[in-house]
């Protein structure tokens, strides 16, 4: 670990990445000594390769109040943490950022907050973004800048420093102008993003949302999706992400992983059938939904426990937010029913894991499984869905996949589900857990098939490309250093 003092970092990276969290985490050891670990996320394995090797800098949070540690060198990176403190992580990040922001463009599935002093402190945050970024880019360098916790950097930035070239990226969905209107610093949010050569996000819906808001909120020009704004063109497109599929596909293969699937099998009782679920624990995600379908099959005499079981696996997730507190409650009275009445001395109806799991046992869980369940009220896009279709390399198992999932308009041959209606969850898990093996394969293949040609590597390659693209207004130009 090594550094100079964040007000002293030189301004040479060509490639810069700001996102809220740093790619790594803070762990420490039974000796009490602590050391940083690179973050298991895709995201870090997805621009590492454009970042690292070119002194390429990442700029973000370490994920705990208080002051910041020095920027130091990580897997060939400049990391760079930014400040929070414990105020500005209740304001900024639990506040505006997942109780205003995530709800509000997440449909209003719960109800958002919006409280002027989490507005402010989240002005205030992204100015230290933008400010380290300005610090750390090289003349003419690269940006990228991540998701919902940041959309106002990309215009702070640029006030700064108009010689970068900046990009956007929204991992969660973007609502229609009906309901992003609510938001009391609407304009200030549009102008923020604008700041933006291009703006990503994962489905086209999403990219005509903002084109949309940008002309009736801000009566900008637009050109199809090009926005004009200030003298310059803000491009507006999506670029559904991705995972590292060969990665994923060669690990649930693996002779440990195949054991592995076989043994929890075993000890599941071997029943005839396993159902799964695999989410963060959030009311996004649709565990509700899942497990009423289950239930009301189980007591419809439609299905038998345990001969088919429900596995359910759930990362805890922003406990400290209120609505999380109230569904994780709900989660666990459901599962603590569905086991009372329809578990028997022989095996509970479903097993509930209220905890984060390495990946290999993600794997196995995955291989086995021979309905993925996946029931999102909205998702931006759902990797575990694209894990899912990723590790049946066997062509074994069905996808039952929510329609407001941005994985659906890409894995079409999934049982494509709408989960506010109950009836039709219920009829497509069982025409997914009767599927013949032939007509599952053929589903199963041409999914993979899509994901194949569609993986993490094209999805930050072709971002890149597009941004530079943008940048030089229409011609090809690689930055120094940067062969993106
Ligand atoms: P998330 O809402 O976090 O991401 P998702 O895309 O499903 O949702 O990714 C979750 C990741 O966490 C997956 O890689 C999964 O394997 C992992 N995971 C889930 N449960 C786990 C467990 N119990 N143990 C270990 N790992 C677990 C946001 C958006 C999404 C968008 C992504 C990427 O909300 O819509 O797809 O960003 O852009």
């Amino acid at each position: 670990m090594a550094g100079n003092r964040a007000g002293e970092v030189r301004a040479e990276s060509p490639v810069v990445v700001v996102a809220n969290r740093l790619p790594v985490d803070q762990v420490t050891d039974p000796d009490g000594t602590s050391r940083w670990q690179r973050s298991p996320g895709g995201l870090v394995t997805a621009l590492e390769p454009f970042v690292a090797g070119r002194g390429g800098a990442w700029v973000g949070w370490s994920g705990s109040a208080g002051e910041a540690p020095e920027p130091f060198e990580s897997g060939g990176m400049s990391l760079v943490p930014v400040e929070l403190t414990e105020d500005e992580v209740d304001r900024y990040y639990e506040g505006m950022s997942n109780a205003s922001l995530w709800p509000l463009y997440h449909d209003v599935v719960e109800k958002p907050e919006y409280h002027r002093t989490w507005w402010d402190t989240y002005v205030q945050v992204n100015r230290r973004f933008a400010d380290r970024a300005a610090e750390v880019a090289a003349e003419g360098a690269i940006v990228w800048v991540h998701d919902y916790q940041l959309q106002l950097v990309p215009a702070l930035l640029r006030q700064r420093r108009p010689d970068l070239t900046i990009g956007f990226f929204l991992h969660i969905p973007f609502p229609p102008y009906e309901l992003f209107t609510q938001l009391p610093w609407r304009t200030a949010i549009i102008e923020g993003l604008l700041g933006a050569d291009l703006v990503g996000f994962q489905r086209p819906t999403a990219a005509a949302n903002f084109v949309q808001l940008a002309r009736r909120l801000h009566d900008l020009p637009a050109r199809g999706n090009v926005i004009e704004y200030e003298g310059r063109s803000v491009a507006a497109r999506a670029f559904p992400i991705s995972i590292d599929v060969a990665a994923f596909d060669r690990l649930a293969s693996s002779p440990e992983v195949l054991a592995r699937a076989s043994e929890i099998r075993e000890e599941l009782g071997n029943p005839e059938k396993i159902i799964l679920g695999v989410d963060r624990l959030d009311y996004t995600k649709g565990i509700g939904v899942r497990l009423q379908a289950f239930e009301e099959l189980l007591e419809d005499g439609i299905l038998e426990a345990p001969q088919t079981v429900l596995v359910q696996v759930a990362t805890p997730s922003r406990e400290r937010v209120e609505h999380y507190v109230h569904m994780r409650e709900q989660i666990e009275q459901q599962v603590g029913h569905i086991n009372g009445v329809f578990g028997s001395i022989a095996g509970p109806a479903m097993h509930y894991f209220n905890q984060s799991m390495p990946r290999e046992e993600l794997a196995a869980l995955y291989r086995v499984a021979d309905v993925m369940l996946v029931t999102p009220y909205r998702d931006g896009m759902n990797l575990v869905a694209k894990e899912y279709v990723a590790a049946r390399g066997d062509l074994g198992g069905t996808l039952v996949l929510s329609e407001f999932a941005g994985a659906a308009a890409e894995l079409k041959q999934a049982f494509l589900v709408n989960p506010h209606d109950i009836a039709g969850v219920k009829n497509q898990l069982v025409r997914a857990l009767r599927t013949e093996p032939a007509e599952g394969a053929r589903r199963m293949r041409a999914m993979r098939r899509h994901l194949a040609r569609n993986d993490l590597e094209h999805w930050a390659s072709s971002f890149f490309d597009a941004l530079l693209m943008q940048a030089s207004g229409g011609q090809e130009r690689a930055p120094e250093g940067a062969q993106a």
